[in-house]
């Protein structure tokens, strides 16, 4: 190994839309298919870091490939640094705005520059990054939607033994109580009471109808109660952690690890769960896994579950690893899952490599 640098030849940001096996309906939006953009993110030394993103919103694709085509111009012919390139787009994005699309751009090529760099070491990303590869818990988020009560007790037991799974999402937030007790007791009664229900509202209280909700479930023994209320209201989701018994979930949409950081310090959560896609990547996930070491507050995953297996084989305070198998249409090789855990393969970087008939099947013209 000669420790060259790596350099940057180009970068390909390829949106598809794959099918999903059940149809995403939650408070944030009702998705029967689901976008990702691919990254590509070629070297001249013929190392190809790969990513993806799953911006929700098919035609979002657009600008959030032009962002990602425009970071990567500024930095072809130059060595592959991810910490140097995240300083380089934040500051190069500031001026419209540090959120959304500019830290969604950022996190995406941050995140396949880590993957070229752990290749190019010849080690799992886990490993390149100081830890190692093995077995990650890890609960499924696969279904449980706010679908009709009557189906949840099915869906509920097929989804355990999706993979021997001891955790489920169940999303709630129903127009009436009733329905989210009658969903709770629907899941309970197939998978019993040992089993961990994360529940999720996707943002769909005022802080008024979450301290109503969220006290009536309070002695359900749900797990967690995630983002009952608009995710930039830190102050009632603080309120809501400090008035509930069970543990309050939020971070999915912290853009950046400053936002870990104004969570941590108004008391806004009792657990936390960057998304990959928001945090700033690897590079923002790490800043932020400090943040939650120093607080002593647990840290979960959110979507991504290729790359946040790794990082959380590193996270001082790793918890919980979000499994969905939404991206394995185009995955040439998804990654295992049994026993309740995800296993990462022993292979150099992060693991991920593209199906190709499959992403010309699914290619999306955003
Ligand atoms: C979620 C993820 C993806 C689509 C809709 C809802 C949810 C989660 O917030 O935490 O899984
Ligand atoms: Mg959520």
């Amino acid at each position: 190994m000669t420790g060259e640098a790596l350099t940057l030849r180009s970068v390909t940001a390829r949106p598809v839309v794959v099918p999903l096996r059940r149809p995403v309906v939650s408070r944030v939006g009702l998705f029967d298919a689901w976008p990702m953009i691919l990254i590509d993110l070629q070297t001249e030394q013929g190392i190809v870091g790969r990513a993806y993103l799953e911006p929700y919103l098919k035609d979002a694709m657009r600008y959030i490939v032009a962002a990602i085509e425009d970071l990567a111009a500024a930095r072809v012919g130059k060595p592959v640094c991810p910490l140097d390139d995240f300083r380089q787009g934040r500051r190069m994005l500031n001026l419209i705005g540090g959120e959304g699309v500019a830290m969604i751009a950022v996190s995406g090529l941050d995140m396949a520059g880590w993957d070229a760099l752990a290749q190019a070491a010849g080690r799992p990303l886990a490993a390149f990054m100081g830890g190692s590869v093995g077995p990650v818990p890890a609960y499924n988020s696969n279904g449980l939607w706010l679908t009709e009560v009557g189906g949840l007790a099915e869906e509920a037991a097929a989804l355990r033994d999706e993979g021997g799974f001891a955790g489920l999402k169940l999303r709630l937030g129903r127009e009436r109580l009733a329905d989210d007790l009658a969903a709770i007791a629907a899941v309970r009664s197939a998978v019993g009471d040992e089993a961990k229900l994360m529940v999720d509202f996707n943002q769909g209280l005022t802080l008024g109808d979450a301290l109503h909700r969220c006290r009536a479930l309070d002695d359900q023994g749900l797990y967690w109660l995630e983002e009952p209320i608009a995710y930039d209201n830190l102050e009632g989701h603080a309120q809501l952690a400090r008035d509930l018994r069970t543990p309050v979930q939020i971070g999915e949409n912290f853009y950046g690890p400053r936002a870990m950081h104004q969570a941590l310090a108004l008391g806004a959560c009792d657990y936390a769960m960057p998304d990959l896609m928001r945090i700033g990547g690897v590079t923002g996930w790490m800043r932020a896994a400090a943040l939650a070491g120093g607080a002593g507050v647990a840290m979960s995953s959110h979507l991504y579950p290729e790359f946040s297996a790794h990082l959380l084989r590193v996270t001082e305070t790793a918890h919980w690893l979000e499994w969905q198998d939404w991206a394995d249409p185009v995955l040439a090789e998804p990654f295992p899952v049994a026993g309740g855990q995800v296993t990462i393969p022993d292979r150099p970087g992060a693991g991920i490599a593209w199906d190709e008939a499959a992403v010309r099947r699914y290619r999306y013209d955003a």
